[in-house]
């Protein structure tokens, strides 16, 4: 991947084995050329993750697949599967997802995904496999499964998982002026990632370019966000949405892996930090630094 990719900032981290490796709470290390051996007794390979015990525990294969997961929330019996199905890579935006299903506190089981390379053995399950292509036809994670439904999209999915938990208040309430603010900054989320992606390949601004593009250009609309958070706790209202979770993971990895955004930003930065503060997010990020490992990574 490269550094345009959304998934492989290679800033701050140090190589081992020829693969960039991040300690720490890294958020989007770099993918990785490494994979994990595709069962083939199983389709997919598919893992219940038991969360309280990888925290707990040095990586091991039995936690991995113990054949009666538990999970943080529910005691499930091995016949039983959990509700929500995970296709994910550690190095991918299935980090957010990650962290709002451990926000969300769901139970969920975790398909891991290679990325396609020449080099994965036959058999790994990756991007490109045919089992996975049915899931996404892009070839791209996350991905999530429940029931049925199929869910891609990265924000899509996070949404509508916090949707799933309306104890957790992680959405406004339909119809709400909230809920049309919310939508708002979701939307402008999205242009936000694209301008970053744009100042990473030096994409130069124009007038024409700023009247057609979503984002207009890289500085208004980030101070248009600045300018928002400037004295506001949450993104909307007065209490923690989902919303908030996703422009911290954005923000934490466009100031600090992929640079674009000033590391010492005195609106951005004391934002994000209040979210990558929560149990969770160290949760999801411990839960994902043991996957990498069992992948390999
Ligand atoms: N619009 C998608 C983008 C997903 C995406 O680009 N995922 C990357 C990982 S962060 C991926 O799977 N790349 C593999 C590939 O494209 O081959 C979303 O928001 O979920």
């Amino acid at each position: 991947m490269n550094s345009q990719s959304g998934c492989s900032p290679h800033a701050h981290g140090k190589r081992v084995n020829g693969d960039f490796v991040r300690r720490g709470a890294h958020l989007f290390a770099p993918c990785t050329r490494k994979t994990v051996a595709h069962d083939p007794a199983c389709s997919l390979r598919r893992h219940s993750l038991r969360p309280d015990t990888l925290l707990t525990e040095t990586v091991s294969g039995a936690a991995y697949s113990s054949p009666h997961p538990v999970s943080r929330n529910h005691h499930r019996s091995a016949a039983m599967s959990a509700p929500y199905t995970f296709y994910t890579n550690p190095q991918s935006r299935g980090k957010w997802i990650r962290w709002v299903l451990e926000e969300c506190g769901a139970t969920y089981d975790v398909v891991p995904v290679a990325y396609a390379d020449p080099q994965v053995p036959a058999g790994t399950l990756t991007t490109r496999s045919a089992e996975f292509l049915a899931i996404n036809p892009m070839g791209k994670l996350p991905a999530l499964k429940a029931g049925d439904t199929v869910l891609t999209e990265t924000l899509a999915i996070g949404v509508w998982l916090a949707e799933q938990f309306p104890e957790k208040h992680l959405t406004p309430a339909a119809g709400s002026p909230e809920r049309g603010e919310f939508y708002r900054w979701m939307c402008f989320s999205l242009h936000l990632e694209y301008a970053i992606f744009d100042r990473v390949a030096e994409v130069p601004s124009s007038e024409a370019r700023r009247k057609g593009i979503g984002y207009g250009d890289f500085d208004t609309a980030f101070n248009t966000l600045r300018a928002h958070l400037k004295d506001r706790e949450y993104m909307v209202g007065n209490q923690l949405t989902i919303l908030d979770l996703y422009y911290a993971m954005l923000l934490a990895r466009f100031t600090k892996f992929q640079p674009v955004l000033p590391a010492d930003d005195p609106v951005l930065v004391p934002y994000m930090e209040r979210f990558m503060a929560l149990p969770s997010f160290a949760r999801a990020m411990q839960l994902d630094e043991v996957l990498a490992q069992q992948m390999g990574a």
